[in-house]
């Protein structure tokens, strides 16, 4: 361990053959581990220490090693019973997480049940309401009917008795206004035309302005005075039959262009110039208007009192040439106004006998243009542009819109101002408004 430091500095060029120097540095003092020559220790002894030294210090290492390797795992240890604590707490989170929905769901189930009983009562308690509106309808319509049969009994026992009492009467029965089952009447006044053509052809017989045999006059008793014509017709429209010379109102036999649709028509030949085929009549309440659409489109009513001509005969009779319509209306202090349409005509009932008019002039004022364009609706077909069915409320058929600012056919009230649940009387809202019915209306069509 003993050192000796030797150091050259410097040394001359041999070349120039002078002295070299040499300097000895005296040994520097140690100050570091006292470096003892003890040659006299026991060499095997310090060997051995040595080793044991190197032995221990491989011991210390390999502890150090391990403490390290300890410390790392109390870290992992520790973090990983961090993460546990965590999960748990998140696992008891989700637990009653999962508990509550549970116990949700249950209330849901319990509430959805509870909807859907109160759902089924519901449904059943509709159709208990519905039955029972059927039935009341049943009652409805058999009341109707019953009331119209029974007003047109009376009128044609009237008509008897005014023939009984003026025997002079030249009368002639042309009129079927009941069915062959005496105990079942009907009020529809056109023919039905789905009859066989050599049915209809008998039926023609009785129907045309042609005198009647006493056996008819027996069965049929006689109650429409028709006015004697030059020719039994039948003519296109009352513009014809008045063409061909007759200038008498009445009865007429009609038979429009291009059909074989045989129908009769009340003619006005003395207002307003003549020529007038009557489609529509109100004057005294006789007849019920709240129709179904068969009804309306076959026509009902008496034609020398109050009748609806029918929506498929209307629509033949305008489809022959360019018409237009007069509306004629009366109230009950009677004054008499008048609407006319420069054009009028229906489409086909494919198209449910929609609506088509022209521009209006009059001194009623203008009830029906709002009206055009539309369909036409009755209690048992809504094609009206309400949510609800117009023909229901306003208790009639017409081109109901949302719903009307006229409704020729609605119910016939005594008096004008009537009082009603809703507006359902003979109105035209131009001409004393919705809460006012009319006395006398009448719609009539003429070619232009
Ligand atoms: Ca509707």
């Amino acid at each position: 361990c003993c050192m000796r430091v030797q150091r050259v500095i410097n040394r001359s060029d041999p070349k120039g053959g002078r002295c070299a120097y040499t300097f000895i540095v005296p040994q520097q003092k140690m100050t570091g581990a006292l470096c003892v020559n003890t040659a006299s220790a026991n060499q095997s002894e310090v060997q051995a220490l040595r080793a044991e030294l190197k032995r221990q210090q491989e011991q210390m290492d390999r502890l150090r090693g391990q403490l390290e390797q300890e410390g790392v795992l109390v870290m992992e240890v520790r973090a990983l019973r961090k993460e546990s604590n965590n999960m748990n707490s998140r696992i008891a989170q989700l637990y009653a997480q999962l508990l509550n929905e549970v116990i949700t769901k249950k209330d849901q189930i319990l509430e959805q049940k509870r909807v859907e009983s109160l759902l089924l009562n519901a449904t059943a308690q509709a159709l208990q309401v519905s039955n029972n509106y059927r039935e009341l309808e049943k009652k409805y319509g058999a009341l109707t009917s019953m009331m119209s049969t029974q007003n047109q009994f009376i009128s044609r026992l009237e008509k008897q008795c005014q023939c009984k009492n003026s025997p002079h009467t030249t009368v002639v029965s042309v009129y079927h206004n009941y069915s062959s089952d005496a105990n079942e009447m009907t009020n529809d006044v056109q023919r039905d035309q789905s009859l066989p053509a050599a049915q209809q052809q008998e039926n023609s017989m009785l129907v045309g302005p042609l005198p009647t045999t006493a056996a008819d006059a027996l069965t049929e008793p006689p109650f429409i005075s028709f006015p004697v014509t030059k020719t039994p017709g039948p003519w296109r429209d009352c513009q014809h039959v008045l063409d061909s010379g007759e200038v008498t109102s009445g009865i007429y036999l009609l038979r429009p262009q291009g059909t074989n649709r045989l129908l009769q028509a009340w003619c006005e030949q003395s207002r307003s110039q003549g020529g007038w085929t009557v489609i529509q009549r109100r004057q005294d309440g006789s007849v019920n208007f709240f129709r179904t659409w068969e009804q309306y489109k076959q026509g009902f009513g008496n034609l020398d009192g109050e009748y609806w001509l029918g929506l498929e005969h209307l629509y033949w009779l305008t489809k022959q040439s360019q018409y237009k319509l007069r509306v004629s209306l009366e109230d009950w202090q009677g004054r008499q106004v008048f609407a006319e349409y420069n054009s009028f005509h229906l489409e086909p009932e494919t198209d449910w006998y929609r609506l088509r008019l022209g521009h209006y002039h009059g001194t009623a004022g203008d009830s029906l243009s709002w009206h055009n364009n539309k369909a036409f609706t009755t209690l048992d077909r809504d094609k009206d542009s309400y949510s609800g069915n117009c023909a229901h409320f306003q208790k009639g058929g017409w081109w109901y819109h949302m719903c009307a600012h006229s409704n020729l056919n609605g119910v016939w009230y005594r008096g004008g101002h009537y009082r009603s649940r809703y507006q359902d009387g003979v109105y035209w809202a131009e001409f004393h408004g919705g809460s006012y019915s009319l006395k006398r209306v009448s719609m009539m069509v003429k070619p232009i």
